[in-house]
């Protein structure tokens, strides 16, 4: 049982990613220079400034608990809280003022999600959660569609930064599901996808390779409006998951059926 209220956690990961997104939205009007972590992956300047003056927020109420950050890593303690850190989610969007980006922060107790914050930029709408009290967007509860069928169904997808196998095969199954749904989106920022499944604007999202630091925020705010958050083959996952699979709770088990169908 977590000793800290989470309420108190949350009002620190509120704070922290306010302050995130101020900077951002300051940043955005003006030009961006972007380095490559990879072929195409990202980080800018304000990527970075947001990780730290998150990290600072975080550390002044709680100079003891461990980090897992995006760009700077992990940094471990022995304390049994974790946050997981996306400073700037969908950085390729921000460079180029596509609209959607944000800044997500979870706080994890011995491993299990408990608080989250999400903000999502330019429109700049705070998603958040507490354990076993709902999921909330502008302090309006949220609450996953009714949609029951796939082919009445709007999804997102995401595709990592290396196209390899998982690309090729996250390829087809872009293609199998436009075909036999009303649409797939694919976005840019999977903190902010997993926003729109837990709100009702979408009805399922997946992607492999995903990150910890993308998703660990969203898993919460989820389950929270009432998700079904697994692996492709259905199973529980956390967010160290290679492969995730979010959907409304009508839909989960014909999106497992499909994508095994589909994938072998
Ligand atoms: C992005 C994810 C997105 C994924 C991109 C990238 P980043 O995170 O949010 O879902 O498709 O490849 O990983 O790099 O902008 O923080």
């Amino acid at each position: 049982m977590s000793h800290i209220k989470s309420e108190k956690l949350l009002d620190v990961a509120v704070e922290a990613s306010l302050a995130a997104s101020d900077l951002i939205m300051e940043a955005l009007q003006k030009p961006k220079t972007s380095n490559h972590k990879g072929t195409t992956d990202l980080v800018t300047a304000t990527d970075l400034e947001s990780e730290k003056i998150i990290k600072a927020i975080i550390k002044a109420s709680f100079s003891d608990h461990s980090v897992l950050a995006e760009e700077t890593g992990k940094e471990t303690s022995e304390s049994n809280y974790l946050w997981v850190i996306d400073p700037l989610d969908g950085t390729t969007n921000f460079v180029h003022g596509y609209p959607s980006f944000g800044v997500s922060i979870g706080v994890y107790f011995n491993r299990e999600p408990i608080a989250s914050a999400i903000i999502e930029m330019p429109t700049l709408k705070l998603y958040t959660a507490i354990k076993g009290k709902g999921a909330f967007c502008e302090g309006k509860e949220i609450h996953a569609s009714k949609t029951s069928s796939i082919q009445d169904s709007l999804m997102v997808t995401g595709f990592g930064y290396e196209h390899g196998e998982n690309w090729e095969k996250n390829m087809g199954l872009f293609r199998h599901f436009t075909d036999i749904t009303q649409g797939v989106r694919r976005l840019g920022a999977a903190a902010i996808d997993m926003c729109h499944v837990a709100c009702g604007k979408a009805d399922a999202y997946w992607e492999y390779d995903i990150k910890p630091w993308d998703i660990g925020a969203g898993i919460l705010i989820a389950k929270e409006a009432g998700c079904v958050v697994s692996d492709f083959t259905g199973k529980n996952t956390d967010m160290y998951t290679d492969n995730i699979l979010l959907t409304n709770e009508a839909l989960h088990s014909e999106m497992v059926k499909e994508i095994k169908d589909h994938l072998n």
